[in-house]
């Protein structure tokens, strides 16, 4: 960002018109989403959009539980279709949807001329039976006002390693990710599944082993041309170590990270599993140990590292961290501290210790039209976040102008994501209202 000379008449002086800079530069800026689940329709039943989808997410399959006496068995037995129907009227027609996953869903309804309070789906069921996914697909971006989604890719999950395989349309909007969580949280189960694929693997993470893990990632990086690699880690997550793990990282991802200069992404602190019975929902959190973050970036000065912690209590920990050291850029307000609340405070700390240096938000989106709801609740809150350091600016004398603001928020939403991910062009803004558009049918093309 250029930072012109300030004229006096364009400084902003008085508070009412900082904050309404503030929320029109974080109304209009087009975000860079650096993580999310989505896929492309190319993809197909990879690709979740839709009413059932939606309302079968696991945030809120976890709430229903919560609501009703059914038994997750019986719950996940039942076809999608009557997943939704019975979380639809347990969580928004019994009740009122307060949570911040179900009144997402009420953002996404509203944004789409849908009624949140219908009394069943049978609205929302026709509105998607008709859509084209085609132009659905540019519609939910321009909702959103992301321009960018980054995908996470695993080559180790058979059915998506078709896809790859065979050379399947990746809308460019579309970025990949290689997603190593088999390879250094499972390793025990994944050498036998490399072994089967033809890799001189085995148990230990021997050296050749290890040759074999950087053989592996280089074959598939040359296919799905990630924008990084990542992977999430669990509380007691620690480096170095003498495991299977550091010897991983050490002998093949880093080194992959480096050849391929992307940043390696750490998302530190997940409990899998802690009610299995729930699947995906099942997962919790744990205090994760910062320091096994800081002796990464330490030891690997010439990596880039990206990290996003689940626990609350090490948000500040990892803020401290990123001030001593550059190559380490903290990301997003990651799944159980998505919500309003923490992202404000999270936010808030962010901004006071590492100015504008930072990726605040990724929506984590796992069905499409979940970036409707999770943008625009983000940009509100990051809104209320950045403007007490801009006041506080003021009060200290030195007053923005609004291309200043303007800036910062591009800087925040596209400038840090594309710096760490070594991307360089720049997107339009949005026009500040933002209305479902009816665009053309995006041409498919093969990739490459
Ligand atoms: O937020 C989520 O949907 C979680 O289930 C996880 O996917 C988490 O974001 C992850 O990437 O591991
Ligand atoms: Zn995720």
């Amino acid at each position: 960002m250029l930072f012109r000379e300030a004229k006096p008449e364009d400084q902003i002086r008085d508070e009412a018109g900082l904050r309404r800079a503030v929320d029109e530069a974080l109304k209009s800026v087009r975000v860079f989403d650096v993580h999310t689940h989505l896929f492309p329709f190319s993809f197909e039943r990879l690709c979740k959009w839709g009413i059932d989808d939606l309302l079968t997410y696991h945030y809120l399959v976890a709430e229903l539980f919560r609501s009703c006496e059914i038994s997750p068995k019986a719950f996940f037995e039942m076809p999608e279709s009557r997943q939704a129907d019975l979380v639809w009227r347990k969580l928004f027609v019994e009740s009122v949807p307060l949570s911040e996953a179900a009144a997402g869903v009420c953002t996404v309804l509203t944004s789409l001329g849908l009624d949140p309070r219908a009394k069943d789906l049978s609205e929302a069921r026709e509105y998607f039976a008709e859509v084209d996914p085609h132009e659905h697909l540019d519609v939910v971006l321009e909702l959103a006002g992301v321009s960018d989604v980054v995908m996470t890719n695993d080559p180790l999950d058979d059915q998506e390693a078709l896809y790859w395989q065979s050379d399947s349309f990746v809308d460019p909007r579309f970025h990949a990710v290689l997603r190593l969580d088999p390879i250094l949280c499972q390793w025990d189960q994944t050498w036998r599944k490399l072994d089967a694929r033809g890799y001189k693997v085995d148990a230990e993470a021997s050296p050749k082993a290890v040759d074999e893990v950087h053989r592996f990632l280089d074959s598939w990086s040359g296919r799905l041309q990630p924008r990084y690699l990542a992977v999430s880690l669990p509380p007691d997550f620690a480096y170095p170590d003498d495991s299977p793990r550091t010897r991983l990282l050490e002998g093949a991802v880093l080194h992959v990270c480096r050849e391929l200069d992307v940043p390696l992404a750490l998302m530190v602190g997940v409990r899998r599993g802690v009610n299995p019975e729930l699947g995906l929902a099942g997962d919790g959190v744990g205090w994760a140990d910062v320091s096994s973050i800081e002796r990464l970036c330490e030891r690997w000065p010439e990596n880039r590292f990206l990290a996003t912690v689940l626990a609350l209590e090490n948000q500040h920990q990892l803020i401290v961290a990123a001030r001593k050291f550059a190559n380490l850029t903290p990301f997003g307000c990651w799944w159980f501290v998505n919500n309003p609340s923490t992202i404000e405070s999270i936010t808030r700390m962010r901004f006071e210790m590492l100015g504008p240096t930072f990726i605040p938000q990724h929506s984590d989106a796992r069905v499409l039209e979940q970036l409707i709801y999770k943008w625009a609740h983000s940009r509100r809150v990051v809104a209320d976040a950045l403007y007490p350091s801009l006041r506080q600016l003021q009060l200290a004398g030195w007053f923005p102008t609004r291309a200043e603001v303007d800036g910062v928020v591009e800087r925040l939403f596209q400038g840090c994501a594309r710096g760490t991910l070594c991307l360089d062009q720049i997107q339009a803004p949005l026009s500040v209202e933002v209305r479902p558009a009816k665009s053309q049918v995006s041409e498919q093309q093969p990739k490459g």
